[in-house]
């Protein structure tokens, strides 16, 4: 992990001091990047105890496309809980369900992002084409002096990837957005890993991931987001007959909370140790073995399916998470 040492000590001594809607000041480095590969290991700390359980149950949260931070609590993962029920700006908001909510956030988008389709009623072979994509009419109404079909359906469009992946490994367009603009504001807190795309090697049978992140916590959240990432990477090639590659982090915004400084200098003291591995149980169906394509382990799987082998750490450190 010397990279993320090192995008630390870069943003320590390059970065410039910005004000954010927290009220806690950061250090912000205007774009980052580093890239894995995950078959010399798995991207995790070992400069202070990573919360690796937590992250690969947000993951799992995220497939099963939960909107509450019960959820998340349950598969073993608290970092929803202050952005369901602490952040006064969310409390108040009329999108709010009650305790515990968080919107339609990541896995909501991944799994089911709303997709609308307006078609003039005259433009019969456009509707019919858009029903048999999967698309639903959901009623006819006037705009504009013309009558409209307005048609829906939920896309899952991670579930397209995994497909892509099978049919056409060679496609460049193998990939899933969290941006929605029409549910921005129905969400406890907009994507910040948002981009996601997968590259597969169809020779030398490997998957890659590109994941762009808008907005990065360089202290605590990008050790937790180069674990769903580069546990996503795995699950998806486990399923689909892959060998993880490299996995390529990209960030807009890359900062360190002025909170988080002691803990980051510690970090560069200490030495890095050895880098652990990520093993998935025998319990997720290896395409390559059975030959047989299981996209439904994308809901089944369990954080306790993953597991992170001759993971060694130096001693805990914390600091406080903006909200
Ligand atoms: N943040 C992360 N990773 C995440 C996540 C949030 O680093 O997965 F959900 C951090 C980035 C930023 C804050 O410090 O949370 C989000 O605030 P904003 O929306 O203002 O960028």
């Amino acid at each position: 992990m010397k990279q993320y040492l090192q995008l630390v000590q870069d943003i320590l001594d390059n970065g410039d001091w910005q004000d954010n809607r927290t009220g806690v000041r950061t250090l912000s480095m205007p774009g980052a990047m580093m890239r894995f590969d995950l078959q010399q290991g798995f991207p995790a700390v070992t400069t202070k105890k990573l919360a690796f359980k937590s992250a690969v149950g947000e993951l799992v949260g995220f497939l099963r496309a939960t909107r509450s931070a019960a959820d998340f609590r349950n598969l073993g993962c608290k970092v929803w809980d202050q952005n369901a029920n602490d952040n006064p700006q969310w409390l108040a908001s009329p999108y709010r369900e009650g305790p515990d909510d968080l919107g339609p956030v990541y896995g909501v988008q991944w799994r089911e992002w709303p997709a609308y389709k307006m078609i003039p009623v005259t433009h019969e072979v456009q509707i019919k084409d858009a029903e048999s994509r999967g698309y639903r009419l959901i009623t006819v109404f006037e705009e504009a002096g013309q009558r409209q079909a307005l048609l829906y359906k939920a896309v899952d469009q991670l579930r397209y990837c995994l497909d892509t992946i099978m049919k056409n490994p060679g496609d460049r367009r193998i990939l899933f957005h969290g941006w929605n603009w029409a549910q921005l504001e129905e969400m406890a807190l907009p994507p910040c890993h948002l981009l996601y795309q997968f590259l597969v090697n169809a020779s030398k049978k490997e998957i890659s991931l590109c994941l762009y992140i808008r907005s990065n916590d360089v202290g605590l959240g990008t050790p937790f987001n180069l674990v769903g990432g580069a546990a996503l990477t795995h699950l998806v090639g486990r399923l689909t007959g892959y060998t993880p590659k490299w996995f390529t982090y990209f960030i807009g915004d890359a900062h360190i909370y002025e909170n988080h400084q002691d803990m980051l200098n510690e970090q560069l003291r200490r030495t890095p140790l050895a880098v652990p591995q990520l093993r998935l149980s025998d319990r997720v169906p290896d395409f390559a073995k059975t030959g047989i394509y299981q996209p439904e382990w994308l809901e089944r799987v369990e954080p306790s399916d993953f597991v992170l082998e001759g993971y060694e750490h130096h001693p805990p450190l914390t600091a406080p998470m903006a909200v």
